[in-house]
Formats: structure tokens, C-alpha cells, sequence
């Protein structure tokens, strides 16, 4: 036997290393079908190859990965790698009319990225809020050597799931009549796809003894999700691709966007089954999570084990109070950023003189131009670096090169809110409640947190910073995705004159802006220069303003 494996070893030793980066290539029809994932209804969803759920997408660090997308719908369509920089290759970050032309109806565009990241990540469409119909799914990147070991590797997508079409949900929510925005619409919690009263679908397997990595991912469009297994200990080593020190706790809470991997080690013996909850929760109360919509599954360790507590979903033995991101400590050390430019976001809900309910950073709701300002900011020469000419309504911030921005975000709403940007992570600096009770307040240590979607209670605010070392045109969004659609998004416009001199749009995206009649030059009105007359500037709040 030793004999053998020597010359194995010395294989794998030598030409490991060259061996291991492949190209992963995926051809992608994306494609309507039906399913009913909680056996309450059927429903058409937005599959791959004919198939829903899509499927999941795993690569290694080093790897290249291509998905050539054909859009068979009968809409546009784009594919965001969430959490991916796209260092260099901006133009396939998939944010439509940001930093490409959706893929129109029989279009194609094939997405090409190195994986330069590790952990856990999702694959979502970024055209409107067409991923809440299902084209989502999670993109899990291994790197050469994790940090902490574990038996298995489990995926645990989390989501709250719409018996309507989006488009539907979206109507409703930007109608001008209050009464019919405010039609109550529930979701339904899935888990992996499926839910509802399907236990066997949805429930989690463990053997005696082992330990599990579980990847929990939220998918959701709205709401928050907490996470739970009675008589179990979760302990965090990863939130949103960064590998952090262990940090043990009794539950989690994420938001859309986010992702937390958790260590769990089963119980010595099979003699239990487990309850564990993923309830949708929406209010955060004396810093404990409120399940509004309870939802429970079995962690099995044997199919005739009885199930210890609760008795119904809605009790819970579970301590849940709300998890602080910003005592975590990140394994790879790096100092915050400091601060060159300070840019405060104030964050409100209100009726505009459209009579329609928006969201906004600073009053100024969101819209995406008609020229996408990635095509923008390569088109307009030196006058790149004017905000103007990428259109009042993508609120463009521009940014120099390494220039060091801080954030300081407050949620003046009654709702919490995930904010989302796109080529970068957050260091997390500073939290605390907008009436600056000291007690609430929570400052990071020398090596901040760092992740890519920050949840901000209401009335409370965080203070986060980045480095602008990633030239290109990156959103920064509310990933409730509805939000979006109401306007809570902004543009960061980084160092437009070193995108200008390293970026060449592929043809296949200039080829899609011209099926969908958009310019492929110009600024955000698809004009030369500054001329922005008579571009369309509001709606504004009806007070505040
Ligand atoms: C994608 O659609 C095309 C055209 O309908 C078809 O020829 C091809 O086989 C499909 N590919 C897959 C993987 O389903
Ligand atoms: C897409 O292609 C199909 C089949 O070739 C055709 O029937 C349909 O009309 C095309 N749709 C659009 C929007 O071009
Ligand atoms: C990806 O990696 C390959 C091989 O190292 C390199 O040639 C290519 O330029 C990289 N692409 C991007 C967009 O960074
Ligand atoms: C789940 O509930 C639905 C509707 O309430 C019912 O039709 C179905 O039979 C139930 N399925 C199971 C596995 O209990
Ligand atoms: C996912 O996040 C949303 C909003 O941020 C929340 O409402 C929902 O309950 C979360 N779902 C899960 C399963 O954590
Ligand atoms: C479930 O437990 C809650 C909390 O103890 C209780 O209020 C509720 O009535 C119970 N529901 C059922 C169906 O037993
Ligand atoms: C992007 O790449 C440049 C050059 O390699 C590097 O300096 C920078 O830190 C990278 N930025 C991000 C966000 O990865
Ligand atoms: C935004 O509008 C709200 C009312 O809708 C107002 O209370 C607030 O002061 C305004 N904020 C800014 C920064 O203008
Ligand atoms: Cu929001």
C-alpha cells in the first residue's frame, strides 16, 4: 500500500497546484417552468435547462468561471455574482442599466470571472426584482485550505417565498392608492427550495457525533429570517466570504443578501430528534427577534427518535437575542480604511408628488438611467468625472482612486433595511440607535468585521468605510428587493479614468443595448457631453424637501 501511494503523493505534490484550477463553464437557458416548492401552490418560476430550483454552483478558488446565459424569457434578464468584486471585470457584474444592458428575450451573454474569493456566495438576477421568482442560487467557493475542519458541508438557502409573481408584488407596492399597497401579502418560508408542511423536504440529517458546516444563505425579498436549533450551539466562522474567529451563539439572524456559515456539532447519540426554526421576523424588539411568521423543520438524527421541544412552531426554548455582527473578528487581520471623504445617508420612506410610496438615501429615489453608467463612464471622456452626466435619479457619488470612504448610514425608517455594495465589503466601524443612547452604542476592535450586506435596524445607524481599490461603477442598494424597485440604491462611480483606460465593453453586451434600442455612448440621457436638459429629475417627498 505505501509503496503505491508514494508515487501519488509526489503526484499530487508536484502538479496539485496546476491542477486544480479548471475552467467551470455552464451553459444556462434560462427558462419559465412550474413548481410549488411548499405543496400550497403551484406557481410559474424562473428555472435554468428547464429545471427549477436552479442549480447550485461550486468552484474553487483560482478557478475560472464562465455562464454563458440565454435568455428565453419573455423579458430582460442579467445574472449578478453576489459578493464577487469583479476586480477588472465590472462588466459582468450583472446590475442591468448600471453596468450592462439586460440580456433581452432571446438574447444571450456569457459571464466571464476569475474566482479570486472563498466561502459562501449566491447567483442571483438583477433585473428588477425578478430573482424573487426564483433564479437564485447559491455559488459556494472553496479555497485551498480552509480554516477550521468539519465533517460535512451542508447549504441551508433560507428564503421567504410569494404565491404571486413579483411583478404582481411590485404593482401593489408602487400603486398610487393606499389601499392597495397596504393588501397584506404573506410569504411562505422555504428552505433549499422547499417548505411548508413537508418535513421530510425540509428536514436537516445528523449523525451521532459529527460536526456540520452549515451555510446559511438568505434569498428573501423582504423581511428577516432567524435561524435555530433547539439544544444545539451555532458557532460562526464565515458572514458573507470572510472567514472570521469562532464566535458561539444560540441563534442568527440574516437578512436578504447575507450569509453566515456556522458550525454545529450533533449530540453523541441518535436518541433525539431536534426542533430548529427559520422564522421570518420583521421587528426587532429590546434586542430580541420576534418570529412573525414561524416555521419549524426536524434536524433527524434517526426517523423514529422522538422530537424534542418545542411542541408547536411558535415556542421555542432558543434564546434569540440579536446577533452583533460587529463583535466578530476577521481570521485574515487588515486595519480599516481612514477616512478622506465622509458621505452621511440618511434613509426614509415617504409619499412623493407621484402620489406613489418611495424609499431613498437622501430624499432621491432611485431609477436607473436609459445608457448604463458603466457605458457612461467610458463614453464621456474627462467629463466622466462629473456626476451630471450619469443622471440625477442613479444618485452617482464619484469617487477617486484609493480614495478611503466612510459611510455613515442612518435609518430613520420604521423598517430594517440590508444595504448591499457591489465591489467591495464593509468594515464595519460603528453602531448605535439614532438617539445616541450611549448603551446602544458598539464600536469595532482594531480589525473590524468586514462583509458585503450590513442589516440597519430602524432608528439605529452604522458607520462603515471602504477602499475605492476597485475601479468600476458599483450599486448600493437595499436588498429587500422591492426597496430597490422603490428607489433605496445609489451609484458609486470609482476612479471613472482608470475604468476608462483598463475596460473594453465585450460586443455581446453592446449587441444587447442595441436589440433593446440603448445607446451604446454617451451620457445617461444617451447624449454627448453635460447635455442633460430636460432630464426627467423627480419624483420628490411631499414634505421634506
Ligand atoms: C437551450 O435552448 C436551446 C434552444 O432552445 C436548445 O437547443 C438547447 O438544447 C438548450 N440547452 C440546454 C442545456 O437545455
Ligand atoms: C425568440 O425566439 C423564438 C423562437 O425562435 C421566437 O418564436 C420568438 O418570437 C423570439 N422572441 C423575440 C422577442 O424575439
Ligand atoms: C483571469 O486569469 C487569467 C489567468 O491568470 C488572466 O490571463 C486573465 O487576464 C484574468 N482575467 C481577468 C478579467 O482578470
Ligand atoms: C400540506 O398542506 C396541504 C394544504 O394545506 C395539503 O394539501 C397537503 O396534503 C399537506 N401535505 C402534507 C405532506 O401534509
Ligand atoms: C431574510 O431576510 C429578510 C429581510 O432582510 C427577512 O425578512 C427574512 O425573514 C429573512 N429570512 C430568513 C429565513 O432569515
Ligand atoms: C403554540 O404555542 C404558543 C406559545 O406558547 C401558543 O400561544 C399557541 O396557542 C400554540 N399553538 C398551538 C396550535 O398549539
Ligand atoms: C483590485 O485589484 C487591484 C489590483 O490587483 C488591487 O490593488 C485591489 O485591492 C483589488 N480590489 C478589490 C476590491 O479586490
Ligand atoms: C427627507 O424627507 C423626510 C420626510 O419625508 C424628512 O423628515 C427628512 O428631514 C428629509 N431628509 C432630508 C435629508 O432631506
Ligand atoms: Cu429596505
Amino acid at each position: 500500500m505505501v509503496v503505491y501511494n508514494i508515487p501519488l503523493l509526489l503526484f499530487a505534490l508536484v502538479f496539485g497546484p496546476l491542477a486544480r484550477a479548471a475552467h467551470v463553464e455552464l451553459s444556462w437557458n434560462i427558462t419559465y417552468t412550474t413548481a410549488n416548492p411548499d405543496g400550497m401552490n403551484e406557481r410559474r418560476v424562473i428555472g435554468i435547462n428547464g429545471k427549477w430550483p436552479p442549480p447550485v454552483v461550486y468552484v474553487n478558488m483560482g478557478d475560472m468561471l464562465t455562464i454563458h446565459a440565454y435568455n428565453q424569457l419573455d423579458e430582460p434578464t442579467s445574472l449578478h455574482t453576489h459578493g464577487f468584486f469583479q476586480n477588472g471585470t465590472n462588466y459582468y457584474d450583472g446590475a442591468a442599466s448600471v453596468t450592462e444592458c439586460a440580456i433581452p428575450p432571446n438574447g444571450t451573454y456569457s459571464y466571464r470571472m476569475n474566482v479570486t474569493q472563498s466561502g459562501t456566495f449566491w447567483i442571483h438576477s438583477h433585473y428588477m426584482a425578478q430573482y424573487v421568482d426564483g433564479l437564485r442560487t447559491p455559488l459556494i467557493s472553496s479555497p485551498p485550505k480552509e480554516h477550521y475542519s468539519y465533517d460535512e458541508d451542508k447549504i441551508l438557502m433560507l428564503e421567504a417565498w410569494y404565491h404571486r409573481e413579483s411583478a404582481e408584488i411590485h404593482d401593489q407596492l408602487l400603486s398610487t392608492s393606499e389601499a392597495t399597497r397596504n393588501k397584506p401579502f404573506r410569504p411562505y418560508t422555504l428552505v433549499n427550495s422547499r417548505g411548508g408542511n413537508d418535513t421530510d423536504a425540509t428536514k436537516i440529517v445528523f449523525a451521532p457525533g459529527k460536526t456540520y458546516r452549515l451555510r446559511l444563505i438568505n434569498v428573501s425579498a423582504t423581511g428577516m429570517i432567524r435561524f435555530g436549533i433547539e439544544g444545539h450551539v451555532l458557532q460562526v466562522i464565515e458572514i458573507d466570504g470572510v472567514d472570521t474567529e469562532i464566535k458561539p451563539v444560540h441563534s442568527m439572524q440574516l437578512s436578504v443578501g447575507q450569509r453566515v456559515s456556522v458550525l454545529v456539532t450533533a449530540k453523541p447519540t441518535a436518541a433525539n430528534n431536534y426542533a430548529y426554526h427559520a422564522d421570518i421576523f420583521t421587528d426587532i424588539q429590546s434586542g430580541v427577534a420576534r418570529a412573525e411568521l414561524p416555521f419549524q423543520g426536524i434536524v433527524e438524527y434517526s426517523p423514529t427518535a422522538p422530537l424534542i421541544n418545542p411542541t408547536n412552531a411558535s415556542q421555542s426554548t432558543i434564546d434569540w437575542s440579536f446577533f452583533q455582527d460587529i463583535d466578530l473578528v476577521p481570521i485574515e487581520k487588515i486595519p480599516p480604511p481612514g477616512v478622506h471623504k465622509w458621505i452621511p445617508l440618511e434613509v426614509h420612506t415617504s409619499i412623493y408628488d407621484d402620489r406613489r410610496e418611495h424609499l431613498a438615501f437622501n430624499n432621491r429615489t432611485f431609477a436607473t438611467p436609459l445608457v448604463p453608467s458603466l457605458i457612461t463612464a467610458l463614453t464621456t471622456g474627462y467629463q466622466a468625472y462629473y456626476p451630471d452626466v450619469y443622471g440625477f435619479k442613479s444618485y452617482p457619488i464619484i469617487l477617486d482612486p484609493l480614495e478611503d470612504v466612510e459611510l455613515a448610514i442612518f435609518n430613520k425608517d420604521v423598517n430594517s433595511h440590508p444595504f448591499h455594495i457591489h465591489g467591495h465589503n464593509f468594515f464595519i466601524m460603528v453602531r448605535g440607535t439614532i438617539d445616541k443612547n450611549p448603551k446602544n452604542r458598539l464600536v469595532a476592535g482594531p480589525y473590524p468585521v468586514r462583509r458585503d450586506t450590513i442589516t440597519i435596524p430602524p432608528q439605529s445607524y452604522a458607520i462603515v468605510r471602504f477602499r475605492a481599490d476597485n475601479p468600476g461603477v458599483w450599486l448600493m442598494h437595499c436588498h429587500m428587493q422591492f426597496h430597490n424597485d422603490q428607489g433605496l440604491a445609489l451609484t458609486f462611480v470609482e476612479a471613472p479614468f482608470r475604468i476608462n483606460s483598463n475596460l473594453v465593453l465585450p460586443d455581446q453586451l453592446l449587441k444587447n443595448c442595441r436589440t433593446l434600442g440603448v445607446p451604446t455612448a454617451g451620457n445617461a440621457m444617451g447624449r454627448q457631453g453635460i447635455d442633460m436638459s430636460n432630464e426627467p429629475r423627480g419624483p420628490f417627498p411631499l414634505s421634506g424637501l
